[in-house]
């Protein structure tokens, strides 16, 4: 009698590029990995909404406020389909929402910054979203199949948050002398932890290795750092603005820019709970939770009396 062999149908799915669905055969090692990738996904979409969160209402017109309203919003969607999609390997909700709440999960550095200014709202949404499209293109085509489709509906949403954000940015560094010194400030601060995002140098990203061969990953971390320079080097001389970085020069050879590396202590330090806002943006998630605790209780209740009433009629 011929035994089936799920290991190596699993690779052949991955070798032909096919899609791995929720109720196929994977290595746990596999669901592991996806488990702790996409719910830090979505921890990073739900803790992000609070630094812009934070302007909403002092952003500086009515048609930027609706534009910041609907972005944050879009946020929270995004937290919510990625949510979803990690609950189809086998975790519940509550359990990656404790892992937030006790920091035995992670989310991603850049929301453990502040921002001081309008300007920051518009650095976020040019080079934070900016750098989040760079990373998550790939990860329309990653093999995990809810991930996948999520991660498609989520990139058409950042383009358009991303042009926001360049927006507001042209609007300020083509205005008066005290709005363009305030882009410069806000490219300044926001640009090495924009670097930061796409994660530590690939010799020394422990993940890297396995996410590439599961196809999780297609391209590595600093592939995806120098692509977001090649791409925003031209658009921080468009805007005038001084390039944040003295070593940010052009390298034929290399057919790219060469750059500084972010300070990576200051990253260890921001992932381990350490940066300047970890204990407010996780204070602030920890309050929403308990404080929405009768919203859930009244949820499951009205649920509860509709299945009562299905099962009566
Ligand atoms: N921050 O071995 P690697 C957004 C951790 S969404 C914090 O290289 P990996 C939308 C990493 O988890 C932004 N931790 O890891 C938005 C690992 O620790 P662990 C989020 C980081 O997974 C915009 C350790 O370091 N995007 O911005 C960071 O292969 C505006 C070693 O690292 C995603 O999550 C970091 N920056 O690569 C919302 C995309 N980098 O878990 C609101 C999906 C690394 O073993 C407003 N995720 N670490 O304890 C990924 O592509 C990957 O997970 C990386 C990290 C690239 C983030």
């Amino acid at each position: 009698m011929s035994t089936i062999n799920f290991e190596e149908i699993f690779e052949t799915k991955l070798a032909k590029n096919e899609m791995i669905e929720p109720k196929d055969w994977m290595p746990d090692n596999y669901r592991k990995h996806l488990i702790r990738q996409i719910s830090q996904h979505a921890h990073s979409e739900i803790v992000g909404m609070l630094p812009e969160g934070n302007w909403i209402t002092r952003a500086p017109s009515l048609r930027s406020k609706i534009v910041l309203l609907a972005k944050v919003q879009d946020e929270g969607g995004h937290g919510l389909y990625l949510y979803t999609a990690a609950e189809s390997l086998g975790i519940s909700r509550d359990e990656m929402l404790d892992a937030l709440h006790t920091s035995k999960a992670k989310y991603s550095s850049i929301f453990n910054y502040p921002t001081l200014t309008w300007a920051d709202v518009a650095a976020i949404g040019w080079l934070v979203d900016g750098a989040a499209i760079m990373n998550q293109v790939m990860l329309q085509r990653t093999s995990y199949g809810p991930y996948s489709r999520a991660m498609i509906r989520i990139c058409k949403e950042e383009s358009f948050h991303q042009r926001q954000g360049y927006e507001a940015m042209t609007r300020l560094a083509f205005g008066t002398p005290a709005q363009k010194s305030m882009a410069q400030d806000a490219l300044n601060r926001f640009w090495f932890p924009t670097l930061m995002m796409f994660g530590p140098p690939d010799k020394e990203s422990p993940n890297s290795d396995n996410a590439v061969k599961w196809r999780i990953k297609r391209e590595t971390n600093d592939e995806l750092r120098q692509r977001f320079v090649n791409q925003t080097v031209p658009q921080i001389e468009y805007l005038g603005l001084n390039l944040p970085d003295a070593n940010i020069k052009w390298n034929e050879a290399k057919n790219g820019y060469d750059f500084s590396e972010p300070n990576w202590v200051e990253f260890k330090n921001v992932i381990n709970g350490n940066g300047p806002c970890n204990k407010e943006r996780l204070n602030a998630r920890v309050n929403a939770h308990k404080n929405g605790e009768w919203v859930r209780a009244a949820a499951a209740a009205y649920a509860k009396k509709l299945d009562d009433q299905t099962l009566a009629a």
